[in-house]
């Protein structure tokens, strides 16, 4: 990378049920001291609109329709972070979607025991973070 170019960039959420349990600090603690930059920062509740756009390749699917429910249903603050293939870092960090398989020594693996209150949504690809950016942040298009 030419040291012209910027780093990469994704979008996280953390979870209602992150903010519910009190874990925000903590968990914004493991992305600091893993070095990313926090860019952006809001806490915002999600409304219907917005979670159909979020969830565009998931509004079909059976676990929709509950997963609409948790993620409308109580604040929750979302980030964008930058650094070196923070893409892929963060979704290290997190781990696997399912909290009783994700490994120990992640977000999820050492805090979550779900597969639809798993703390923490981080965008997938580099596509999805410009997508997601733009639906959460347009500001900063
Ligand atoms: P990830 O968040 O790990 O990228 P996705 O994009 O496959 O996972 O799923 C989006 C969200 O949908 C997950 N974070 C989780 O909350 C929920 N979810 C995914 N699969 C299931 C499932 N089988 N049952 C319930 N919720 C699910």
């Amino acid at each position: 990378m030419s040291s012209s170019s910027p780093d990469e960039r994704t979008l996280v959420l953390i979870k209602p049920d992150a903010v519910r349990r009190g874990l925000v600090g903590e968990i914004m603690s493991r992305f600091e001291r893993k070095g990313l930059r926090i860019d952006a920062m809001v806490s915002r509740t999600m409304d219907a609109a917005l979670a159909d756009e979020h969830y565009a390749e998931h509004v079909d699917k059976a676990f929709y329709p509950p997963l609409k429910a948790f993620m409308t249903g109580g604040p929750l603050v979302a980030l964008v972070l930058s650094g070196d293939e923070v893409i892929d870092v963060v979704r290290g960090l997190i781990g696997s979607t399912d909290g009783r398989k994700a490994a120990a020594g992640t977000i999820r693996g050492d805090l979550s025991l779900s597969n639809r209150e798993n703390l923490v949504h981080a965008s997938d690809s580099v596509d999805s973070a410009k997508r997601e950016i733009a639906l959460w942040f347009p500001e900063l298009v």
